[in-house]
């Protein structure tokens, strides 16, 4: 328990101090900079926005990066569902900031489901506490479905 304590004010800590190594409105968490951006958007807008400050949009390439990003979003983002750089290629899901498969990240139940058909990039969607991957529409079809969404941005130095 005390270590996990310590871990938590580590954590957030890092999170909430002023990192040098990080451009402006980024966190550092762990290895990586981070811009948690509450403008929705949906998954196109959104990786142009990222890419536009210099970063791309997440991907989770550790279990220590998941564990930092699921507990910032706990913390900073309840109820809250952000885009990843998650997509659908050809029958499988692959980080799109790095052409590698989706190791990390645990779905969410009954997901990816493509519903519709039509669900081909990957959120992350914090709910009561925990947070867990989800396909959904890139696209605002007006059809009221939430596409357009928070999102992350990842900066690597
Ligand atoms: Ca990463
Ligand atoms: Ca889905």
């Amino acid at each position: 328990m005390k270590i996990f304590a310590g871990l938590f004010f580590y954590v957030f800590f890092f999170a909430h101090g002023v990192d040098s190594a990080c451009p402006s409105n980024f966190v550092k968490l762990g290895d990586s900079c981070y811009h948690f951006s509450a403008e929705r958007s949906t998954w196109y807008d959104a990786d142009s926005k990222c890419r536009k400050m210099g970063a791309l949009l997440l991907s989770i390439d550790s279990k220590e990066e998941e564990f930092y990003i699921k507990l910032h979003m706990r913390h900073d983002y309840k109820d809250t569902r952000m885009w990843t750089s998650g997509i659908a290629d050809r029958g499988k899901y692959i980080w799109h900031s790095t052409g590698k498969p989706i190791l990390y990240g645990t779905w969410c139940p009954g997901e990816p489901n493509n519903a519709n058909f039509n669900e081909h990039c990957v959120e992350l969607w914090e709910f009561g506490g925990r947070s867990c991957l989800n396909d959904n529409r890139c696209d605002d079809d007006g059809s009221k479905i939430k596409s357009k969404i928070s999102f992350i941005c990842e900066y690597n130095k």
